[in-house]
Parts: C-alpha cells; sequence; structure tokens
C-alpha cells in the first residue's frame, strides 16, 4: 500500500494540502523576533566542537532533567496565567483564585493542561490556528465574558502532528508569536497561502524569489546535506518548502534549528508551554504503518521515544552523530544542523510529499519543472514518502528488546499514519502527569471531511496493550466512530473519563474538539492547492467559534465548563467539592458510556451559526475532490 491509499486512510481525508506561498518580508537575522538560525552550515549537518560531557542517549524510564528543571520555572508562570483565565472565566460563585492560591504551595496539586493539535493539512493548520487564537489571552477580545483566552497561557504542553505541526512550528521557531500576526493582511504577512506551495513564494514579497530560484535552493540545500554524506529524500526538499511558508526568516529560514527554540531566553524563562511534534516510526522491512507503530516526538531538547521498542532519547541538537549502544564513540564527531526546523516539521507531515510531484500537472514554465525533476531523479523512490533519519541514533541501543537496534537508520513518517491524528501519545505519558488535555480535531474522517472521533479510538485501543506497545500508557474509554456520529460527540465538545473510577490508572480528562460548521463550512479538501485570504480567515474565524462554542453563545455555561475541566483533576487530588455547576457540566458533556453502533447516515452537518455568506456548495467541494482524486491517483 502506497501513498494513496494511506492518504485516504491516514489523514482522514484525502489529504490534501493546500497551498500556501511565500514567506514574509524579512530582515536580517539579527535581532528579529524568532527562535535561533544556530545550525552550523545551513541545512548541512557538520562537525561541531562535542561539549564537555559527550552526549549520550538517555532512558525514557524518567522525564529529561532539562525537563524537570524547565517545569519549575513553567509552573511559576501557569500559576499568575490560570489566575487571569479565571478572572474572566467563573466557575460559579467558587472562588477559584482563592483555591489556587491556597494550593499554590504544592504545584502538583495544581492543574497541569495540554492541548493536542490534530493533523489533516492546511484544514488542520487553520481550525487549529482558530482554536489556539482563541485560547491566547493576547488575541483581541480573547479575554471578555464566555471566551477562552489564557488557556495557551496557562498550558504546560502543546502537541501538534503534520498540520497540527505546520502550525506549531509557524507559532514556536516565530517566537511564539500570535495568529493575529500570522494572519495578517499587511504586506510581509507570514501565512500567505495564495500561492501553491509548489510554486513557491511570491516574487513581490520580500522573499524575492522566482520560483525557478526557489527551487535552485531547496535543491542545493538538499543537496549539500547529501554531499556531507547524509541520506536524504523528499521530506527534505517538502521540509525545505515548508520552512518558506511557516518561518518568518528570508532564504526559507535555512539556518533554524528546531532545538534552538532551548535556548532562546523566553522559553528557558518558562514564558510559553512545550512544544512537541509527533511522528511515526516504520517497523523495519514493514511498508504499513500499523497501531504499533512507534510514536516519536521532537521536543525542544530531545528526539525519541516512550515506546518500548526504543525507549530511550537524543540529545535533539546532536542528531546526525553516530551513537552507538547509547554512546558516541571517541573516533566520532558530533554533529549539529540535522534537526533543522523545516525537516522536524517535514517529517511529521511526509504524507504531503506526493503534492510536490504534482509539479508536472502546473502551468509552471518547463524549465522549471526540469529543475525539480533533476532533483527528483536523484532521490531513491523507494524512499518518496518516509524521512531517512541516518544514522539511526538508536543503533545497538537497547539490543535486547529493540528491533531497531540492527538498522543503520530509521523510517520516520507522518504522524498520522497510525490513525492516531491527534498528537495525545506525549500528553498521556505517566512521568507527565497532564490532567487535562484540549484535543483540536481537524480530521476528515468522514465522506465530507469532518471528523468522528477516530483518532481517539486509536489511541484508546493501542494504550489497551499496556504491557506491550501502550507501555503503562492509561486513556479514557471512547466509544466506536458510529457511536460518535449517532450521538453527535463529534459535532460538539465531548468529555471522556469524566469518572475516575472507571480508569484503569491515572489518566487526563481529555476534552474533545472536532471541528464543525458554525459560521463557515471549513472542512475543505487536503487537495486545495491554494486558499485566499479570505477563506483562509473564515475557517481561522469558524474555528475560534468551535473552541468557543461561538464565544458560549451556543451554551451560556460554556466557558465555566471549560474551567471546570481544567479543574477536575486538581479537585480530585485536593479533595475538594465539585460547584454546582462542575456537575451540571459533566451530566452535559461527559460521554457517559452510552452506545449506538448502527452504521449512521451520511455524516452531512449544517450551520450551528448563521452562514457567512462565502462558503463552498458541496457540490463545488465535491467535484474539486473527484478531480484531484484523479490527478493523485495517476502518479502514485
Ligand atoms: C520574543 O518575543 C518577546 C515577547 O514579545 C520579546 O520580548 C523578545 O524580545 C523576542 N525575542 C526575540 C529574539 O525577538
Ligand atoms: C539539558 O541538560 C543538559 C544536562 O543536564 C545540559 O548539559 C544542557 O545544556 C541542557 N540543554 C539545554 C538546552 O538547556
Ligand atoms: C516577522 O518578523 C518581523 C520583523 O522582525 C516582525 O515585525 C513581524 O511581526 C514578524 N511576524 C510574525 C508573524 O511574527
Ligand atoms: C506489528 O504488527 C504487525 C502485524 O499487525 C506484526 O507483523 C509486527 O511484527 C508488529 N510489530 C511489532 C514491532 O510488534
Ligand atoms: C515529469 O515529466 C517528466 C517529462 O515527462 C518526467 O521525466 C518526470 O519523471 C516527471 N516527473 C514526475 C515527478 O512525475
Ligand atoms: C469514520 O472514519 C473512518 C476513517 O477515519 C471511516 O473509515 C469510517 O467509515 C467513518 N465512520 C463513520 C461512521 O463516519
Ligand atoms: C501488544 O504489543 C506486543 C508488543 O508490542 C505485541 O506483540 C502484541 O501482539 C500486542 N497485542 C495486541 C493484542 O495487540
Ligand atoms: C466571537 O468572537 C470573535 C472574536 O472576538 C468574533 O470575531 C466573532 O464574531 C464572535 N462570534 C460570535 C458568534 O459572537
Ligand atoms: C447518557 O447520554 C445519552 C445521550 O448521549 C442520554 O440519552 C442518556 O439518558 C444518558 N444516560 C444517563 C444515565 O445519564
Ligand atoms: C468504563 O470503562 C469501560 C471499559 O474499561 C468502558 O467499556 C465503559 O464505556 C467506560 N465508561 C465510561 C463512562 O467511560
Ligand atoms: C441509533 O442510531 C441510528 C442511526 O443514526 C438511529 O436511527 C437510531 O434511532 C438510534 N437508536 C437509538 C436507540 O437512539
Ligand atoms: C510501565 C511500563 O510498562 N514501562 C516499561 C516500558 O518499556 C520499558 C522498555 O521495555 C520497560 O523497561 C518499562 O518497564
Amino acid at each position: 500500500m502506497k501513498a494513496s491509499a494511506l492518504l485516504s486512510i491516514a489523514l482522514g481525508v484525502l489529504p490534501g494540502a493546500i497551498a500556501v506561498s511565500g514567506v514574509s518580508p524579512d530582515i536580517t537575522y539579527a535581532g528579529v523576533q524568532r527562535a535561533l538560525p544556530d545550525a552550523p552550515d545551513g541545512y548541512k549537518p557538520t562537525a561541531v566542537s562535542c561539549p564537555a560531557s559527550r552526549p549520550t542517549i538517555r532512558s525514557a524510564a524518567k522525564l529529561s532533567p532539562n525537563e524537570t528543571s524547565w517545569l519549575k520555572g513553567r509552573r511559576e508562570k501557569t500559576l499568575p496565567a490560570m489566575k487571569e483565565f479565571f478572572g474572566h472565566v467563573n466557575v460559579g460563585d467558587f472562588d477559584v483564585v482563592g483555591y489556587l492560591d491556597k494550593h499554590s504551595g504544592n504545584s502538583s496539586n495544581l492543574p497541569n493542561v495540554g492541548i493536542a493539535l490534530s493533523g489533516g493539512g492546511y484544514r488542520a493548520l487553520m481550525n487549529g490556528a482558530g482554536a489556539v487564537k482563541a485560547f491566547d489571552s493576547r488575541s483581541f477580545n480573547a479575554s471578555t465574558a464566555g471566551h477562552l483566552g489564557g488557556l495557551l497561557q496557562s498550558a504546560t504542553y502543546i502537541a501538534g502532528l503534520s498540520g497540527g505541526s505546520w502550525l506549531l512550528g509557524s507559532i514556536f521557531i516565530n517566537n511564539f508569536t500570535t495568529i493575529d500576526k500570522l494572519q495578517t493582511h499587511k504586506a510581509g504577512a507570514v501565512w500567505q497561502f495564495g500561492n501553491s506551495i509548489i510554486k513557491g513564494p511570491d516574487t513581490g514579497g520580500i522573499q524575492l524569489l522566482d520560483s525557478a530560484s526557489y527551487y535552485k535552493d531547496l535543491a542545493e540545500a538538499v543537496d549539500a546535506k547529501k554531499k556531507a554524506g547524509f541520506e536524504t529524500s523528499l521530506t527534505d526538499i517538502w521540509g525545505r518548502a515548508l520552512a518558506y511558508q511557516m518561518f518568518n526568516a528570508t532564504g526559507g529560514g535555512i539556518s533554524y534549528t528546531w532545538s534552538s527554540i532551548a535556548d532562546t531566553a523566553d522559553f528557558q524563562d518558562g514564558n510559553y508551554p512545550m512544544p512537541l511534534v509527533v511522528a511515526d516510526g516504520r517497523n523495519p522491512d514493514e511498508l504499513v504503518v500499523g497501531s504499533n507503530s512507534t510514536v516519536y516526538e521532537f521536543n525542544p531538547w530531545e528526539f525519541g521515544t516512550f515506546d518500548p521498542t526504543i525507549f530511550g532519547f537524543v540529545p535533539l541538537k546532536y542528531l546526525g552523530s553516530r551513537f552507538e549502544g547509547g554512546l558516541l564513540p571517541k573516533n566520532e564527531s558530533c554533529i549539529a544542523g540535522f534537526d533543522s526546523a523545516g525537516f522536524v516539521i517535514g517529517t511529521s507531515s511526509t504524507l504531503f510529499n506526493q503534492f510536490l510531484l504534482q509539479i508536472n500537472t502546473t502551468t509552471l514554465p518547463d524549465f522549471i519543472k526540469s529543475v525539480f525533476n533533476n532533483i527528483f531523479s536523484e532521490l531513491d523512490k523507494s524512499q518518496d514518502d518516509i524521512a531517512v533519519y541516518d544514522p539511526n541514533p538508536f543503533y545497538q541501543y537497547n539490543k535486547e528488546s529493540s528491533p531497531y537496534a540492527d538498522q543503520t537508520a530509521l523510517d520516520v513518517v507522518d504522524g498520522g499514519e497510525d490513525l492516531q491524528n491527534l498528537p495525545l501519545h506525549p500528553l498521556i505519558q505517566p512521568e507527565r502527569h497532564v490532567d487535562v488535555i484540549f484535543a483540536v480535531d481537524s480530521s476528515a474522517d468522514t465522506t465530507y471531511f469532518w471528523p468522528n472521533g477516530t483518532s481517539l479510538v486509536a489511541t484508546y485501543e493501542r494504550s489497551l496493550n499496556s504491557t506491550g506497545i501502550g507501555n503503562g500508557t492509561v486513556f479514557p474509554a471512547v466509544p466506536d466512530q458510529n457511536t460518535f456520529v449517532n450521538l453527535g460527540l463529534n459535532t460538539r465538545p465531548t468529555f471522556f473519563g469524566c469518572d475516575t473510577s472507571n480508569l484503569t490508572g491515572p489518566a487526563p480528562l481529555v476534552v474533545y474538539i472536532p471541528n464543525a460548521p458554525y459560521t463557515f463550512h471549513s472542512n475543505v479538501s487536503t487537495f486545495q492547492l491554494s486558499t485566499d485570504d479570505q477563506q483562509r480567515d473564515n475557517i481561522i474565524l469558524n474555528g475560534y467559534e468551535v473552541a468557543t462554542m461561538g464565544n458560549s453563545t451556543l451554551d451560556a455555561d460554556w466557558s465555566s465548563c471549560v474551567g471546570c475541566a481544567v479543574l477536575s483533576r486538581s479537585f480530585e487530588r485536593t479533595g475538594t467539592t465539585l460547584p454546582d455547576i462542575c456537575n451540571r457540566c459533566f451530566d452535559r458533556y461527559c460521554w457517559n458510556g452510552t452506545v449506538n453502533s448502527t452504521t449512521p447516515h451520511n455524516y452531512e452537518p449544517s450551520f450551528f451559526l448563521a452562514d457567512s455568506a462565502a462558503s463552498a456548495s458541496l457540490p463545488t467541494v465535491l467535484s474539486t475532490i473527484v478531480a484531484s482524486a484523479v490527478t493523485i491517483l495517476s502518479f502514485v
């Protein structure tokens, strides 16, 4: 099974990318607002001098010392953020601020909040952006009654996968910028989705690149990595292309590394949540990525997994070094620059590689096509849909148990390929003690590209194998997808895991926030190769309405119910009686175990709020999809 089949399964959608165009203007590297361009030689991984204590692979039994010490600082920042959040989000007449103050001496009693942003291409980027905007106290009007501004500032972790990882990259590599700034209409907006990613940046922008130079840049970067002796694949080109669209830097931010996030003062001071990018591992000698595939995370310090298959982490900055048995042999150099930020988000979204192959079907001039075809013909075709991590940092590591120990390279793929299209894996690790996960699902599971709970089902089922691949993770029970549709659990936020006595161990409460049409048909095909600013903004606004239930117009108690979800586990730890309003909220939003597994009719929701004029009619959407599917199938 190759890309086309995987695409339709995993992305939920017929995956589709949409296009984006050039990044914005930018100035020089000095003093600008973003992460750090600290790669030693652009895209080329390069030997650097090793730190005094040589890097090693660390067991996943505990959190890293980096994370543990960072958490102390972060918890000091989430406390005032929560007090501010509960300034406009009230929970009946319960004195939340007093409660938080009373327990502030022991931060493990306070709520520990995580956010998960699903995959689903540019649709997921935009719908996820709407939710992030709603959760961000810096957004206009977000900290008023009925809104949810401040949840982002209260969060400890925020995870993204595939399209959700592009969103994370846009925010974190650009110095924790705001959605307001990313979506501006001013010249120089970072998100200009009017041009296809295939075509490249707008010549009118400050990138000053025509398509030919764009491809030349992509090719030169990847070629440099290859000439330095590192295996490359289509993902390297894909990641470079994404960087032009997501990062606010000239030259597609070629020197920005993911690990540099950990070196920025604001992150070190705990001023914003920890970003986590998820990708899957393809098992040795397998082409299909199944539910028992290894799930990797990229956090600001490390790459690795809690799964028993590897159970280890490598310092992200030194990924690319030739580790053996967990150590870096004396005769091996420390390599830096492998963790190019574009490559990280490209890895999380390898399913979209295929869209690069569409170049032949575009109207771009032949000479550009030939530049691309030259690059393409150099690549190993069996690796079209993977990212190659060669050398394998976990070579000879955990030899007794690791099926990867003898692999000289790791095959890493799109984080949604195992159907877990929500990046919940890092957030359900017992060591992280997350209390509540706001899970923003932009998957396209149904015929008309709405989510139907598939990603939650996949994570739940995986957790049931707790002595195997689940490795001690616990996830609340969720029903089958037919029940999701029949009970409307995918049309409105639903809570899972409210009753802790029904869990097999500590697990977070999951606040499932499925994409749904409030004011706009945000179920655009992942095949759509460009989106104008109007449609982009409509989808972002719809995402804002989804997360806030129309600023609590659909349920005047909604923001209070979110407050109850945040506090629920903490209340339990401190033996605090739930305020009445929380009982009412949980009656309304918690799945109570009812199932109806009858096969439903097509799920075709109509607007929850008034239609904002510009939405596409269904027939238009469908014809686009059919036409695109034909195109895609013809070359996969
Ligand atoms: C990042 O943003 C913060 C807050 O807006 C600002 O104080 C800081 O100077 C910025 N850092 C860089 C490197 O631009
Ligand atoms: C992470 O921790 C290690 C050792 O505990 C330290 O050497 C390293 O500098 C830390 N990394 C960052 C980016 O703070
Ligand atoms: C991009 O960088 C410019 C120059 O530093 C800055 O003015 C602008 O706000 C940045 N855009 C975003 C989305 O952060
Ligand atoms: C994963 O499952 C497949 C079949 O479903 C099996 O062939 C494979 O050995 C399993 N891999 C691991 C690492 O358990
Ligand atoms: C595009 O067309 C050229 C010439 O027909 C062909 O050689 C090349 O393989 C095609 N490229 C792709 C990615 O299909
Ligand atoms: C739910 O989504 C899956 C794909 O993710 C699909 O195979 C299934 O038919 C859908 N079921 C319903 C009831 O929508
Ligand atoms: C549980 O996981 C183990 C190891 O990953 C695997 O061998 C086994 O088949 C799995 N069991 C089920 C029921 O999936
Ligand atoms: C919700 O708030 C946003 C941001 O202030 C606003 O643009 C939108 O129109 C509001 N929607 C409703 C239904 O009130
Ligand atoms: C459980 O929820 C369903 C609707 O999803 C409702 O019809 C039923 O009455 C509820 N049962 C209980 C015991 O609350
Ligand atoms: C409680 O857990 C069982 C399985 O462990 C599950 O079947 C049931 O649906 C769960 N009930 C709720 C309300 O989560
Ligand atoms: C179960 O769902 C089916 C299909 O949507 C519906 O026709 C039926 O009335 C539901 N059954 C119950 C008991 O609600
Ligand atoms: C809780 C649990 O089962 N943890 C296991 C995860 O996998 C590693 C490596 O196989 C084991 O050592 C842990 O005991």
